[in-house]
C-alpha cells in the first residue's frame, strides 16, 4: 500500500518545474554554518564525507566559493592520523570511506598537494586482504563500499601501483549475482548502491569488459517506477540517491538513454523544498545535504542546464578530475 500511495505518474508532479539554485547553495551553506545545531551534531559520525557531498553540490551549482577553503582544509588535515587514513571527524577513528572523501576535498580544493600521498596509499594498502577484498578499517568489515574506496582514493591520488588492482576485481565480480546486479559481499542481494561501487572499481580498473553490459544494465533500467523515480532493488520505493547511484552505472556503461531521463528529471525537481532548498529522497519528505547533492548530481549526469558536469565514476566534477589528471602527469 505505502508503495502504491508513494507511486505517482510524472504528470502528477505538478510545478517544481524548474531547479531551485540559488535556494539550494543557501541550503547547504545555512547547514555548514550552523554548527552546534541538532542536525550537526546527528551527523557528526559521517562529518568528513557531509562535507564532500556538501562542496561537490556547491562546485556543480556554481558556488564553491560560498564555504570558508582555507578553514576545510584545516580541518580536514586536522583529521589525518598518523597511519595516513583520516577520520569522519576529529577524534575519530580512520575509515577508508572518510579517508575517500578527505582526499575528494582536496582535490576539489585543489590542495592534494597537501597530502602524503604515498602515506595515505600505504594506509589504503594494508587493508586489502588476501582474496582481493577491502575492509573498511581495522575491525575487518568487507564491502565492496570499500573497494571502491580504495580504488578510487589511490587512482586520484597517483598510486594504483600501491595495491593488487587484479585481485580487487576478482573479488568485485564474485560480488555479481545471475541477475546482472552486485551484493555488498559474495552470495549478497543485489542493491543499486552497490552497483555504483562494482561499476566503478572496474572503470577504474579498465577491466568493464568482464561485465556482461546489456544484462547489468537490463537490472538497472528496471529501477524505474512509474513515478519517474530509481529504487535500490526490486519492489522498494524510488529515491532521489539512486539518481546517482543507478544512473552513474548507466552512463559509466553508455546507456543512460535505457531509462526515461526526462521522467526521472522531473521526480527530482519534484523533491525540491521550494521554501528551504535543499532535495529530499521522495517527495514531501524532509531534505537532507546526502538527498541534495545526489539528486543535482543525477541532474548534472542528464546534462541539466546550470550545472556543472559530474563524472560518473568519480563522483567528482568533470573539471577537477581532469585537473588531477593533469596534477599526477605532472608528478611523474
Ligand atoms: C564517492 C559517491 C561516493 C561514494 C563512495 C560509500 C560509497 C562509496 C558507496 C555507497 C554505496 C551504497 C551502498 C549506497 C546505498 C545507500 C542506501 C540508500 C542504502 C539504503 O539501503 P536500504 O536497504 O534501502 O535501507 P532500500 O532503498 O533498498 O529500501
Ligand atoms: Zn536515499
Amino acid at each position: 500500500d505505502a508503495l502504491r500511495q508513494k507511486e505517482r505518474t510524472p504528470q502528477d508532479l505538478g510545478p517544481r518545474a524548474s531547479l531551485l539554485v540559488d535556494k539550494h547553495v543557501q541550503y547547504i551553506v545555512d547547514f555548514a554554518l550552523s554548527e552546534g545545531s541538532l542536525e550537526h551534531i546527528l551527523t557528526e559520525h559521517f562529518k568528513m564525507s557531509g562535507i564532500y557531498w556538501s562542496l561537490a553540490a556547491l562546485y556543480l551549482l556554481g558556488a564553491l566559493d560560498r564555504l570558508d577553503r582555507d578553514k576545510i582544509i584545516d580541518w580536514v588535515l586536522s583529521c589525518q592520523h598518523a597511519c595516513g587514513g583520516f577520520g569522519a571527524s576529529e577524534r575519530h577513528d580512520p575509515h577508508l570511506l572518510y579517508t575517500l572523501s578527505a582526499v575528494q576535498i582536496l582535490a576539489l580544493y585543489d590542495r592534494l598537494d597537501a597530502l602524503d600521498a604515498g602515506r595515505v596509499a600505504a594506509y589504503v594498502a594494508g587493508l586489502q586482504r588476501e582474496d582481493g577484498a577491502f575492509a573498511g578499517d581495522g575491525w575487518g568489515e568487507v564491502d565492496t563500499r570499500f573497494s571502491y574506496c580504495a580504488i578510487s582514493c589511490c587512482s586520484l591520488l597517483g598510486r594504483l601501483d600501491a595495491i593488487d588492482v587484479p585481485k580487487a576485481v576478482e573479488f568485485v565480480l564474485r560480488c555479481g549475482n545471475f541477475d546482472g546486479g552486485f551484493g555488498a559481499t559474495p552470495g549478497n542481494e543485489s542493491h543499486s548502491g552497490q552497483m555504483f561501487t562494482a561499476v566503478g572499481v572496474l572503470k577504474i580498473a579498465g577491466a568493464e569488459d568482464r561485465l556482461d553490459a546489456d544484462l547489468t544494465c537490463w537490472w538497472l533500467s528496471e529501477r524505474q517506477t512509474p513515478s519517474g523515480g530509481l529504487n535500490g532493488r526490486p519492489e522498494k520505493l524510488q529515491d532521489v540517491c539512486y539518481s546517482w547511484w543507478c544512473l552513474s552505472c548507466l552512463h559509466m556503461l553508455g546507456r543512460g538513454h535505457w531509462i526515461d531521463e526526462d521522467a526521472l528529471s522531473r521526480f527530482i525537481l519534484h523533491c525540491q523544498d521550494e521554501e528551504r532548498g535543499g532535495i529530499s529522497d521522495r517527495p514531501d519528505d524532509m531534505v537532507d545535504v546526502f538527498h541534495t547533492f545526489f539528486g543535482v548530481a543525477g541532474l548534472s549526469l542528464m546534462g541539466h542546464p546550470g550545472l556543472k558536469e559530474i563524472d560518473p565514476v568519480y563522483a567528482l566534477p568533470v573539471d577537477v578530475v581532469e585537473r588531477v589528471r593533469r596534477w599526477n602527469a605532472s608528478q611523474t
